[in-house]
């Protein structure tokens, strides 16, 4: 599958067909996940990056060790000085930390409805430190959920979303999907990748159409920072113009030629 990004005409502030996108979001010190890992993303899939940090984190990929939340009005002039520099194509949404900054980001956004957002609901750090307080989660869900043209969570950021146990089994995933979208989301992409299985079974759930599968081979490679890259590569694809559907499984093929590459040198190195 093709991985490449699609040349449309410029729409927004795109230059030569290479989608401008945003991206506002947390630092993480390993490198991992977060902004560095949304910002390489981009430069791989050949889109120019705007970024706008809300934290900046110290964590191993063992544990959180410290978060500074960047003060809200410092989040919203780096979005506001973003729009000056170039208007974005799309825009991806990761860690936001408090409910000051979720309220700070919607409202640096509210003037821009026409650009779609990709939001990853980041809520915990896959070691268990948590990424959004909860007065933040529910200013995320009442904010940004319908906001965004596409919602990214795991099986534990919808669980918590939806107020239930997070899913196990892919019937329950598809549904749960679908609960999402009657609570007010767009569209949403919930990711298996924490269940078992062979494959890594994502449900993308659009309104009026039937859940749609999007399964690929499970790798036990590093699989931090994997959501973000995800939500990234799809904001790139919605960014030069491709539908939710295939954004998704390009974004998908991109993601899994990474994971492919650590487990690669994985092999080379033990
Ligand atoms: O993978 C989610 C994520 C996003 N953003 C930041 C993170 C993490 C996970 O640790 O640290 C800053």
């Amino acid at each position: 599958m093709s991985v490449s990004v699609r040349r449309a005409p410029a729409p927004g502030g795109s230059v030569e067909g290479r989608p401008t996108v945003l991206v506002i979001a947390g630092s993480d010190s390993s490198g991992g996940a977060g902004l560095a890992r949304d910002l390489r993303t981009l430069f791989d899939l050949g889109a120019r990056g705007l970024c706008a940090v809300t934290a900046v984190t110290a964590q191993s990929d063992r544990r959180i060790t410290s978060v500074h939340h960047v003060p809200p009005a410092l989040v919203r002039a780096q979005i506001e000085a973003a729009f000056e520099t170039r208007a974005p194509d799309a825009i991806k949404i990761g860690m936001l930390g408090t409910r000051a900054t979720v309220e700070a980001v919607a409202e640096a956004l509210s003037a821009h409805a026409t650009i779609p957002i990709v939001l990853d609901p980041v809520l915990a750090a896959t070691s268990g430190g948590t990424l959004l307080d909860a007065d933040g989660r529910e200013a995320l869900k009442i904010t940004l959920l319908p906001r965004a043209a596409l919602v990214t969570p795991n099986a534990p950021e919808a669980g918590v979303l939806l107020g239930e146990a997070p899913a196990t089994d892919e019937r329950a995933l598809a549904a749960q999907a679908q609960r999402l979208l009657a609570r007010g989301a767009r569209a949403v992409l919930l990711k298996g990748g924490h269940a078992v299985g062979d494959e890594a079974v994502d449900w993308l759930a659009l309104p009026g159409h039937a859940v749609e599968r999007l399964a690929a081979p499970r790798l036990e490679a590093a699989q931090r920072g994997s959501g973000c890259a995800l939500a990234s590569a799809i904001a790139v694809q919605l960014g030069s113009g491709a539908s939710l559907v295939e954004a998704c499984r390009r974004a998908k093929a991109y993601v899994l030629k990474q994971l492919r590459s650590v487990a690669a040198e994985h092999v080379r190195e033990h």
